[in-house]
């Protein structure tokens, strides 16, 4: 499905589209007032060493289901099928799947961040944080696009 009920997201929002039922433009005033989770964490960078920071924000897989994916949602093995591609402004990109964000799977907390060390991203759009990665590379700032998938589509 492509986007074609949303526009380019401005400074500051993301796109989420794909195989969504409810694609929609997300500024971060709009996952503020979503259900709010926080967490620390820490991580090591290769070029900038040990790095440590606190985020609030709704989780990621709450946001993904206001989109209502168009898989059967009390069907286990049928959201096992999806991907889930989350874009930085820069075109740094990371690929997740459903079941890693999954409670009954992966269950990792991911938030879309709209602060971080207590300043809001509300200029710089919200960012992906995954809780016990060692490496910092998925915290991705200035998310502006996620796209969901259906992977069986792209390799059936
Ligand atoms: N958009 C974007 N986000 C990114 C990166 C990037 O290149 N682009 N680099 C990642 C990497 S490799 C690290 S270690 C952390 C560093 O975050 P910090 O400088 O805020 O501690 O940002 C991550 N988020
Ligand atoms: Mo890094």
């Amino acid at each position: 499905m492509q986007p074609t009920s949303i526009d380019l997201p401005m400074a500051g929002q993301l796109a989420l589209w794909g195989d969504v039922r409810l694609p929609a433009l997300l500024s971060v005033a709009v996952l503020g007032s979503m259900p709010q989770r926080e967490t620390t964490v820490s991580f090591d960078c290769r070029t900038s060493g040990p790095r440590r920071h606190y985020f609030t924000g709704p989780l990621l897989i709450d946001v993904l289901q206001a989109a209502e994916p168009l898989f059967d949602p009390a069907e286990r093995k049928d959201r096992l099928r999806y991907l889930i591609s989350v874009l930085g402004r820069d075109g740094h990109r990371a690929v997740l799947s459903w079941g890693e964000i999954d409670p009954e799977f992966g269950n990792t907390a991911a938030l879309l961040a709209v602060s971080m060390d207590c300043r809001d991203l509300t200029e710089q759009g919200p960012q992906l944080v995954m809780p016990g990665d060692r490496c910092g590379s998925r915290h991705i700032s200035q998310v502006t696009d996620i796209r969901v998938c259906a992977a069986d589509r792209l390799w059936s």
